[in-house]
């Protein structure tokens, strides 16, 4: 696309030049001009300045919000002040699908122990266990699970022992406790990695029902808001393709607990569930491939490469049948829509894979991304596990107990050869790797890692782009300077976004926002107060 760049380095230095020096020199690090040929080092997953106004959440919302949320079958109670449950009540989206009406579902419950000033200076531990009794009477559910906000590592409550106590006094009940904390950690990623070492440890394994199936899989990182996994469901239903077990949207105790017996994990979001793929590759002996759903042709490419994973000739055509039929419907809406959309331009700031994901969406929809960054992710996130082998750039792990996984005598069982891996590696398919967000960005567009709220405001004045794509905190912010903001999170109410379907709601979408002229109805602050940047860098355009 024929778009024009303001001098990033001049941009980065007006995103800077009013923070103290000290700030300024570690938020530069942050702040860096594309390069897709030579992949620049980016800083990430380390703490945010105080002061800064960040996007950014907690570990305990990582945990409980994220990880464990979406499941259906498990009473996820929250150990703390109401606020922090309040805070994680739906408000994720995440949705799901009982067989049966009469099937458990707590979704839409709130379980909180209401941890009020008494508790904080006498304990807790009594009204935790006297909340898992509740629970269990009322409900006899599968499993509890317990998570920790802040004032419980405070005061020093143990979650782990209540829970085994009440375990072992149900003896039909799973419950387990997660020391998920909101200040562990820098931001909601230290709380996946805690999550996934609970539900690994705690119910991956525990089942060895195997499902029919000649193609089994378990999905990883799909959260399922506004519908995304049954979108994915459908898809590979019609591809015949099995899954086993979705960590975690629309899951249940029951798949996540016979997980291991899949012959293949697909990664979504590599970030928030990387620690379940090592690890059960690790005891189980099943090999991770990264995917992607999003967008129309990344879910064709990713069905392909299934199928080429499996290389069976029949699931082959078969994916290929379910691509020739989808696509025509998904190429009739682009053809309708993109001769509205191209050119237009696009800011994503979120999480820690969608604001690389939806970029296929915008390329498909004729629009450039000029600047984009995540809120918690890792570099490895950014420049790709290619350039950085290792998963060891945590920051987080320092604050979480590693654990010592080691193949499992009984239930290990090599997926692969080696040889065979090494085949598949030498066909494109990325066994144990990926490509990061800035292989796909163009040269000397602007990538920003846990961008502060004031540096945001200044992209938007410098920039002006078509459309900004963030969360609800910055939404209106946003709206109020003219520019539409698509909520990434949430998908304000839209949704699902991904597989074939989706990419045809997420460009009827975009359309309706960014070709609607009530945009242009605002005086945006750099047009009434003459206080902004915006006109001085637009001459230095190159
Ligand atoms: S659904 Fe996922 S896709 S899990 Fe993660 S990194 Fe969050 S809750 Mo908000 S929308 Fe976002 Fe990602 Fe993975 Fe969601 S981009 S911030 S922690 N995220
Ligand atoms: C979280 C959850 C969140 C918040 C979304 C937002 C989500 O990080 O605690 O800021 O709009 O997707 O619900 O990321």
């Amino acid at each position: 696309a024929n778009i024009h760049f303001p001098d990033p380095s001049k941009v980065r230095e007006e995103l800077t030049q009013r923070y103290p020096a000290k700030v300024a020199k570690k938020r530069t690090k942050s702040i860096i001009i594309n390069d897709p040929e030579t992949i620049p080092e980016v800083q990430a997953n380390v703490r945010t300045v105080p002061g800064i106004i960040t996007q950014r959440g907690c570990s305990y919302a990582g945990c409980k919000g994220v990880v464990l949320g979406p499941t259906r079958d498990i009473v996820n109670i929250v150990h703390g002040p109401i606020g922090c449950s309040f805070y994680a009540w739906l408000t994720r989206r995440n949705q799901t699908r009982p067989e049966t009406p009469e099937h458990e579902n707590y979704i839409t419950y709130c379980f909180s122990t209401d941890m009020q000033e008494e508790n904080v200076v006498f304990g807790g531990e009594k009204k935790l266990k006297q909340a898992i009794q509740e629970a269990y009477d009322l409900f006899h559910p599968k499993s509890i699970a317990i998570f920790s906000t802040c004032p419980v590592g405070l005061i020093g409550d143990d979650v782990h022992v209540a829970s085994k106590e009440m375990r072992e006094k149900f003896g039909d009940c799973n419950v387990f406790g997660f020391s998920c904390e909101g200040y562990r950690g820098v931001s909601q990623s230290a709380g996946h990695h805690i999550a996934n070492n609970g539900v690994f440890k705690h119910m991956v394994g525990r089942n060895n029902t195997v499902k029919e199936g000649k193609f089994k899989l378990n999905l990883l990182g799909e959260y399922n808001i506004g519908g995304d996994a049954f979108e994915i469901e459908r898809i590979f239903e019609k591809a015949g393709i099995t899954l086993v077990a979705s960590f975690s949207g629309n899951s249940t105790v029951g798949q996540l607990e016979n997980a291991h017996t899949a012959d293949l994990n697909v990664i979504m979001c590599h970030r928030s569930i990387n620690y379940m793929g090592e690890m059960m590759e690790t005891k189980y002996g099943i090999p991770w491939m990264k995917v992607n759903f999003v967008g129309a042709e990344s879910t064709a490419k990713s069905l392909r490469k299934i199928a080429e994973y499996f290389g069976d000739e029949e699931l082959k055509a078969r994916v290929e049948e379910v691509i020739a039929e989808e696509m025509p419907k998904v190429k009739a809406v682009i053809d309708d829509i993109r001769p509205r959309t191209e050119g237009k331009t696009a800011m994503l700031f979120v999480g820690g894979s969608r604001a690389h994901h939806y970029q296929d969406l915008f390329t498909e929809l004729g629009m450039t991304t000029v600047a984009a960054g995540y809120e918690f992710a890792h570099r490895d996130d950014y420049e790709g596990r290619h350039v950085l082998p290792s998963i060891k750039v945590d920051a987080d792990s320092k604050n979480i107990e590693e654990l010592k996984i080691v193949a499992d005598p009984e239930l290990y069982q090599p997926r692969k050869t080696e040889a065979e891996l090494e085949a598949l590696k030498e066909k494109g398919l990325e066994i144990n790797g990926y490509e990061g967000m800035m292989k796909q960005m163009m040269k000397k567009s602007l990538v920003v890692d846990d961008v502060s709220h004031y540096e945001s405001e200044k992209l938007i004045e410098i920039y002006k782009p078509d459309i900004f794509c963030a969360g609800i905190k910055e939404k209106y912010v946003v709206q109020k300077m003219g520019v539409p903001l698509k909520q990434l999170h949430s998908y304000d109410y839209g949704g699902p976004y991904t597989g074939f379907v989706g990419a045809t709601n997420f460009y009827r979408d975009i359309d309706r926002m960014v070709n609607n002229p009530v945009w242009k109805l605002i005086k945006a602050p750099w047009e009434t107060a003459g206080n902004g940047k915006g006109a001085e860098l637009e001459a230095s355009y190159v």
